[in-house]
């Protein structure tokens, strides 16, 4: 674990008591300082208590006094749509607020560092969608190169739970908006930003308080190295607000489907080929058709994220896509779970918004698609303009029937729960079709997280 510096002999308030919350009381106790931790539920409280942590009621009138800063879990709305009443109560003692990702860049150096050969470096990912796929390839890439890397962050290992770094190792973070809104240091030497669309509107107010929240990765004191995917205007804006001119190559652009062919640095993915230019000639390029971990054009704009990250730290076009080679894919992203009788079986349980299972429909030619849930706002138009690859649609969730009538063009099928979806699939799916589990919508409403969905979905396919 990373002792957190800068609290010793002092008691720290802890918030939410899950992967987060857990790591950061254990840090701070190794830095010396004194957690007091929270939450609202009793047997977390209960778990933490049996661990030796010391449980403070943080709802009651003065828990605050002698409180040097409250260390917020990332599912705990600070702002919208409303403050929890601990923060509220930590804003009015004038606590300061913040969160393991702040301590994290606060604690990481040590004086250690000056006999190092070689500084530890700090990767950061944000956007909308394909984070952990690019984190994890990074992670990947760098490991297969022989450099020493950590991952950690929103893939589910909290910050402050790794180990201290070594000379010239990296560390790869995969940050959520929750993550960069609140963190008081942001401070990582290469930023990395996939792309936006909307997602999580009610806990940041609306879209542009979402766009804010991932921005500040940029803006709390600056990456030496940016990488910034440019499909969209945001990417667009903050490449331009980053770069000094038309040769600075402190900003790589990254696109998926655009040439980028200017004086600066560029990695774009065009009909499976992946290129990088340097003022203006080309000095990599890699044929991405067959990596079998990274199938479609969403997933090539992670492949130019992460080898473009990757490049800043030095490593060559033939070491990276060796390694890309051999990537194995996460689990419930573009997982392909069976094949059976010329039918392939694709898991995208984590397409749990509306732009990312738009990419998952384009990724393949004829679908049976599972999908439906707890549906986010904004609504389902922009899944119109990919039904054309869909054979028909088996739509799950509580509420199938209503999702299932916005799917206009489609055939679409009321099933409402997921073994009557796949068997209905199964049934109807021809020789080289895909049925494909792309929800577009949240899990919540029949199963506790995507991951629990996507099992279910593995566990009727296989019959496992
Ligand atoms: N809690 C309260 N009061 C509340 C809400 C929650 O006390 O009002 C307590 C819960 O009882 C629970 C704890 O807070 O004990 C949970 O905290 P948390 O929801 O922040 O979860 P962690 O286990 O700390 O996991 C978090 C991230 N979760 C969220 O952002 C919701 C994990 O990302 C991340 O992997 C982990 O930190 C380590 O960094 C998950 C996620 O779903 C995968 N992320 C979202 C996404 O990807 O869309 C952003
Ligand atoms: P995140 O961590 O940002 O949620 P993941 O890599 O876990 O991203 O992918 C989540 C879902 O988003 C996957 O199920 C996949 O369908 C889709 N996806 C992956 N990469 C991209 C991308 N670059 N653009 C749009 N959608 C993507």
């Amino acid at each position: 674990m990373i002792p957190v510096q800068g609290y010793a002999g002092l008691t720290v308030a802890v918030l939410g008591l899950g992967r987060t919350g857990r790591a950061a009381a254990a840090a701070l106790a190794a830095g010396d300082a004194h957690p007091v931790v929270w939450d609202d539920s009793l047997t977390a409280r209960e778990a933490a208590e049996a661990e030796g942590f010391e449980v403070r009621n943080l709802t009651k009138p003065a828990a605050f006094e002698g409180v040097a800063a409250l260390i917020v879990s990332p599912g705990i709305p600070h702002l919208f749509p409303a403050p929890h009443p601990v923060i509220a109560a930590a804003w009015d003692a004038d606590v300061p607020v913040d969160n393991d990702i702040g301590l994290f860049f606060r604690s990481f150096a040590t004086t250690e560092w000056e006999e190092f050969d070689t500084a530890p470096r700090v990767i950061a990912v944000t956007g909308s969608n394909g984070k952990s796929t690019t984190a994890a390839l990074i992670h990947h890439i760098l490991v297969e190169n022989g450099r020493p890397s950590q991952l950690a962050g929103n893939i589910g290992r909290g910050v402050l739970d790794i180990e201290p770094a070594h000379d010239g190792e990296v560390v790869v973070l995969e940050l959520s908006s929750y993550q960069t809104d609140l963190a008081r240091s942001l401070t990582p030497d290469v930023a990395v930003w996939t792309n936006l669309s909307p997602d999580h509107l009610d806990r940041h107010g609306g879209f542009g308080g979402y766009f804010a929240a991932k921005r500040r990765l940029f803006a709390e004191g600056g990456p030496d190295r940016a990488v910034i995917g440019v499909d969209e205007t945001e990417g667009r804006y903050i490449a331009n607000q980053l770069s000094e001119g038309p040769g600075d190559d402190r900003v790589i652009r990254v696109s998926s489907g655009q040439k980028l062919v200017g004086q600066g640095w560029s990695v774009f993915a065009r009909k499976g080929f992946l290129s990088e230019y340097r003022k203006g000639r080309q000095v990599g390029s890699i044929d991405l058709r067959g990596i079998r971990g990274l199938p479609g054009a969403h997933n090539h704009q992670n492949a130019c994220a992460a080898y473009a990250a990757c490049r800043t730290l030095g490593l060559g076009p033939k070491g990276i896509e060796a390694a890309m080679q051999t990537y194995p894919g996460l689990p419930h992203r573009s997982q392909v779970v069976a094949e059976k009788d010329g039918v392939i079986f694709v898991n995208d349980s984590k397409a749990t918004n509306v732009d990312s299972a738009a990419k998952a429909l384009q990724a393949f030619a004829k679908i049976r698609w599972i999908c439906g849930g707890l549906q986010k706002e904004g609504g389902l138009d922009g899944l119109l303009p990919y039904l054309d690859h869909v054979a028909k649609a088996y739509v799950i969730g509580r509420e199938a029937e209503d999702f299932a009538r916005q799917l206009t063009g489609a055939e679409a099928e009321v099933c409402g729960t997921m073994d009557v979806a796949v068997a209905r699939a199964t049934a109807d799916a021809m020789p080289g079709d895909v049925v494909l589990l792309a929800p577009a919508a949240a899990s919540f409403d029949q199963y506790d997280n995507f991951e629990k969905r996507g099992e279910d979905f593995i566990r009727c396919v296989t019959g496992g």
